[in-house]
């Protein structure tokens, strides 16, 4: 599998639409994995769920720690560029982030840290989230640790204090090949430096509610890529309950008739209709 990663090693986040899903190789069996769709509706209280994100990324250890390198990343939520809105509150997520690991950090480093919400009365954890670059007017972005926290020290001494406390609770888990880092866009975490001459291979994989559509999706559409048979052979393969994190329907929905189950069909010939036909007892 890592040989998917040789032509997209990476300084900065993502492998630049390289290993976006749908990449067609082994790569999207851990995207549309059946076990990660349960854990999530778990999570999220509902099996209604898409995709939001897929990328897979190799980040080199190097040792330019320049203002928006993210070798030593600041801490940080994601949600700022997944939604133009605040996470709602704790209790009601709509969203699962996930790094699935496919390097073993205690050989790597770069392991991917977090500050763990201590319960309801947690200081750090209360909203709204704006303490950080590119939230509630603090334009000036970094995504480097040092530039960030002396932009605070230096405009926001209060917000300087606050975040050492992130610091002080760091955790950086040691990640092994297989392990997935659950989270969600309204967590604390950062990037790590890989050590200098390794490779730290992930895919970053996000999730939400099918019903919040002020939650935006991170890759290009899903069918961007779509005539060539090569994403059409990926979709083929998938279960009607990994489809329909794609955005299809699943079997039984009020979109399916008799028509457009058999339309469906003739676009992608040798797709079993059947669970779709068999939801409608024909
Ligand atoms: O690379 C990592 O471990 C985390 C990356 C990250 O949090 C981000 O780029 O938003
Ligand atoms: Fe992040």
């Amino acid at each position: 599998m890592l040989d998917t990663f040789k032509d997209s090693v990476s300084r900065d986040f993502g492998s630049d639409g390289k290993c976006e899903f749908p990449t067609s190789n082994d790569l999207d069996d851990v995207t549309t994995h059946e076990k990660l769709i349960d854990a999530v509706s778990q999570l999220l209280g509902t099996p209604d769920i898409l995709l939001a994100q897929s990328d897979g990324w190799c980040k080199a250890g190097h040792s330019d720690f320049g203002a928006q390198q993210n070798n030593d990343q600041r801490f940080h939520m994601d949600y700022g560029n997944n939604t133009f809105l605040h996470p709602t509150p704790w209790n009601q997520p709509e969203n699962v982030a996930a790094i699935a690991y496919l390097a073993d950090t205690e050989i790597t480093g770069g392991g991917t840290a977090v500050c763990f919400r201590e319960g309801e009365d947690d200081e750090l954890y209360k909203p709204p989230y704006i303490n950080m670059p590119g939230i509630g007017g603090h334009w000036e972005f970094y995504n480097d640790r040092s530039h960030t926290e002396r932009y605070f020290e230096e405009k926001h001494p209060q917000i300087a204090q606050f975040r050492k406390k992130i610091y002080d609770r760091e955790v950086i888990p040691i990640y092994k090949p297989g392990d997935v880092l659950l989270y969600r866009y309204d967590v604390w975490h950062r990037g790590t430096p890989v050590n200098v001459g390794h490779k730290r291979s992930v895919i970053n994989i996000a999730w939400k509610k099918r019903d919040s559509f002020w939650h935006l999706t991170w890759n290009p559409a899903w069918s961007k890529w779509n005539y060539y048979g090569k994403v059409e052979s990926v979709l083929m393969k998938l279960s009607p309950k990994q489809r329909a994190l794609l955005g299809i329907p699943k079997p039984g929905h009020e979109y399916w008739n008799e028509d457009n189950i058999k339309w469906f069909g003739a676009r992608y010939p040798g797709l079993d209709i059947r669970p779709y036909m068999q939801a409608l007892k024909l």
